[in-house]
């Protein structure tokens, strides 16, 4: 299908390597798909879904062991530790080739292995690179052919270059305590084994659009991050965009596909997904910043998922779709997950494929970090600039977390480059998408903590590095909590669709049409300026408790700051020691 001598040569390699007993070239083609997922269906790897109301839609269990992506197992292999590092797992190169290559050797005899050409970003975007990913599993492909733009079209793009990414995955014999996800920044190479999990062997994802295409993108002068992308239509028709960085299973994908609150709607509010996890972003000619969404689908949490919560995202599961770990109902041969609704199936197998009675089983029918991959055409509010490739003006950033106290619903930087220290504070409560314990908070930096490709307090520089470049263009920077909690555990601000009264102060500020009140962490909203018109059981003395900024507990915060700076020792960037105790100064004050 190429004549591209650099591709060749690294499949010759790869093939004397894991010895597959044919190899196949995936194409893209309709045929060549029908014919795999047929496959997938005689061998029990996929099970066809009830055609009339789930069109085109296929469930797949994994390895009970093997359910959300393994962080203690995924490395960075670079020469130098001091390019990897603190953050996430390294290794030196040779090291870990010699640990996996024995373990690759001879791993797809007796097996076919698809070679899959797959572009990120749309085809002919400047922003898109190439990866070619060699796997021996039916599910990766049909999962790649939804999350991104594959097959012959890939390779066109790609033409005679050298720069593509290398990606190799194997099932191999499925052993948790041989599973490693191995990212070499420095090879444009992605290894992965023994596991069978999307973000651990969908390679354009996680390990490419973030984890390399970071490392990328300190390189060339862009970014890679783990961000949604949104744009808010006015009534008048202008639509201006957002991006928006969360930890896992925050509500990315609720926020990216929000429907605005019935009075909004009314006066011709709308909003449009671009992206709904990862925005790759670049400086125009025109000096503003560009973001584009590598992705080609949405790889959801499914639990919690419905018409209310988030009906777009639901709409797109309808065909097409790939449904993995959650409950089969067996009388009409459709899904269901917690959440879904209130009537759970009675005859139905659980995620692990034990017959499950959904109103009578104390177990959980959908596995807690059970997904769906859906095509992003099927969203009724994809927008019109999602395959268009040239990128959408970003005005803002917004960060974000899940804290019980302390953050206020939203607030904004002083400038940019104190929105990289409120990046770079950021934490959360920890939930099911990765392995570990549930509820824990942990810091995680701009959503990167699992997903930066090189040395987190390079990461940081990086970002100071764009800010100066970017100048008076660059967007603003912001940080909302949708998750503070009453004494007794209840949410306080409603979120969902609500949520967007806090982007509509956001887009005020950005164009300069709000005032807001400075206090020690940044500008918080005056309480007046959020627009609660026909919000439900919500008053504004609610609201006005969850914008007050505790000085005393933002002193304590700070302490957890600086113990967490500790580890980035010379890297960390003189300006976030800077920032920290400003914002001391500011509490004592
Ligand atoms: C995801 C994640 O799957 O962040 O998007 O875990
Ligand atoms: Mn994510």
């Amino acid at each position: 299908m190429t004549t591209n001598k650099h591709v060749l040569t690294w499949l010759d390699e790869m093939v004397a390597l894991v010895k597959p007993d044919k190899v196949v070239w995936i194409d893209g083609s309709e045929e060549q798909l029908t014919a795999l997922r047929e496959e997938s269906f005689r061998t029990g790897e996929m099970v066809p879904l009830n055609e009339e109301l789930l069109p085109g839609c296929v469930l797949h269990h994994t390895a009970v062991n093997d359910v959300a992506r393994v962080e203690g197992r995924t490395y960075i292999c670079t020469k130098k530790r001091e390019d990897a590092a603190p953050i996430n797992n390294w290794m030196e190169t040779s090291e870990m080739k010699a640990k996996l290559i024995p373990m690759y050797d001879g791993c797809m005899k007796g097996r076919t292995m698809y070679v899959l050409p797959y572009c990120m970003g749309p085809i002919g975007s400047p922003f898109s690179k190439v990866g070619i990913e060699l796997t021996d599993s039916i599910y990766v492909v049909m999962n790649m052919d939804i999350m991104t733009r594959m097959g012959k079209q890939a390779l066109d793009q790609l033409g005679d270059s050298n720069d593509f990414v290398r990606g190799l995955h194997s099932k191999a014999k499925m052993e948790e305590e041989n599973r490693y996800i191995v990212q070499f920044p420095e090879e444009n190479t992605i290894w992965s084994i023994n596991s069978g999990y999307g973000g651990n062997v969908l390679l354009g994802k996680k390990c490419f659009a973030l984890r390399i295409a970071s490392y990328l993108g300190k390189n060339e002068g862009w970014m890679a991050e783990h961000m949604l992308i949104l744009g808010i239509e006015n009534p008048q028709g202008e639509v201006k965009y957002v991006t928006a960085a969360f930890p896992s299973a925050c509500g990315k994908t609720n926020l990216a596909m929000l429907i605005p609150p019935e009075g909004y709607r009314n006066k011709g509010y709308k909003v449009w997904t671009v992206g709904d996890d990862i925005a790759w972003m670049r400086q125009g000619a025109d000096g503003k910043l560009y973001a584009i969404n590598p992705e080609n689908g949405f790889f959801g949490v499914a639990p919690g998922t419905n018409m209310k919560s988030n009906p777009n995202a639901l709409i797109s599961t309808q065909k097409g779709t790939i449904f993995t770990n959650v409950a089969h109902n067996l009388d009409d041969n459709t899904v269901w997950w917690e959440g879904l609704d209130k009537n759970p199936p009675e005859n139905a197998l659980d995620w692990t494929g034990e017959p499950w009675n959904g109103k009578t089983s104390e177990k959980k029918g959908a596995h807690p970090n059970s997904r769906f991959t859906a095509p992003a055409k099927n969203c009724p509010c994809i927008s019109a600039e999602f395959d268009k490739g040239e990128g959408v003006p970003v005005s803002a950033i917004i960060f974000g977390g899940r804290r019980a106290q302390t953050t206020p619903l939203v607030y904004q930087s002083r400038d940019w480059n104190n929105g990289v220290f409120v990046g770079s504070i950021m934490a959360s409560e920890t939930t099911a998408a990765a392995t570990g314990a549930v509820g824990v908070v942990r810091r995680d930096p701009m959503a990167m903590l699992p997903f930066c490709g090189y040395h987190m307090g390079d990461y940081f520089q990086h970002w100071f590095e764009m800010g100066e470049k970017l100048g008076e263009n660059a967007p603003k920077i912001f940080n909302v909590n949708w998750f503070r909690l009453d004494s007794e555990g209840h949410f306080l601000w409603p979120g969902f669709g609500d949520n967007f009264r806090v982007l509509e102060w956001i887009l005020k500020r950005c164009e300069g049409k709000v005032d807001a009140k400075e206090t020690a962490i940044g500008y918080v909203p005056y309480a007046e300026d959020i627009n609660l018109e026909g919000i439900q059981d919500f008053d504004i003395e609610t609201l006005k408790s969850i914008l007050e900024v505790d000085k005393a507990a933002w002193a304590k915060e700070a302490e957890g700051i600086e113990e967490f700076y500790k580890q980035f020792g010379d890297k960390l960037p003189q300006e976030l020691r800077n920032q920290l105790e400003t914002l001391k100064k500011n509490c004592a004050e």
